[in-house]
């Protein structure tokens, strides 16, 4: 099979084009409590191509102890089941990214230094947040959405962890604000379970959120 590599130049990012760089957290790389294949492998993607935005945006899932997204919140739940929570179906995780923790540190090869800004999200005990956007009782913003606008940014791209939950979930909300959005898939790594990475695949093509392989250099 012939594999057709999706890019986008160098040259179509603009001052108005902000790169989203959704939760590159230790917990979530291998050796983390949620650790998702390759993870790790996303860290030398984003940063090579970090340099060519203007606005660089990171978020960091930030949970106290005892979030109600995690299983070992109640009696006796295994790790990857689901609960009805206030707001919906929610999946049990096993505890990660708790706040302070080396687990909630980004990936210390990650460049951060680029950033504009750090959105921390899932701070509500009761309410998780996929999203850097809105929580999933989808009714709480972070600001980032006007935050983006006051500084007209049209057009977003979406890397990190994981593809099918987090930078998923973020790429819908971007398009869902009326952002031009494109997720990079060779700076992403998914979850899936369950397909959940197919799913999303299928919500981002009917919200309009593109997909590239890459970003590619031009001089
Ligand atoms: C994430 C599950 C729970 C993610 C965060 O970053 O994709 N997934 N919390
Ligand atoms: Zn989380």
């Amino acid at each position: 099979m012939n594999t057709i590599i999706k890019s986008a130049k160098s040259s179509d990012i603009t001052s108005q084009s902000a790169l989203l760089v959704i939760d590159v957290q230790n917990d979530f790389c291998p050796g983390g409590t949620l650790a998702v294949a390759g993870g790790d492998e996303v860290v030398a993607e984003i940063n090579k191509i970090s340099g060519y935005f203007s606005t660089v945006v990171l978020t960091q899932d930030w949970h106290p102890q005892g979030h109600h997204s995690f299983a070992s919140s109640y009696a006796d739940a295994a790790p990857f089941s689901s609960a009805e929570l206030a707001y919906g179906s929610q999946t049990l995780w096993p505890d990660h990214c708790i706040q302070g923790s080396y687990g909630a540190t980004f990936h210390p090869d990650l460049n951060t230094d680029c950033a504009s800004l750090v959105i921390r999200k899932g701070m509500n005990a009761s309410v998780d947040s996929y999203s850097g956007f809105t929580e999933a009782d989808r009714q709480t913003t972070t600001g980032l959405a006007a935050w983006l606008q006051a500084r007209n940014i049209t057009s977003v791209y979406c890397v990190g962890l994981a593809t099918d939950f987090c930078v998923g979930w973020t790429a819908l909300d971007a398009s869902a604000a009326g952002l031009k959005t494109t997720v990079i898939t060779s700076a992403c790594r998914a979850i899936d379970m369950g397909g959940s990475l197919a799913a999303m695949r299928e919500a981002w093509d009917k919200a309009g959120v593109m997909e590239i392989d890459q970003i590619a250099v031009t001089e």
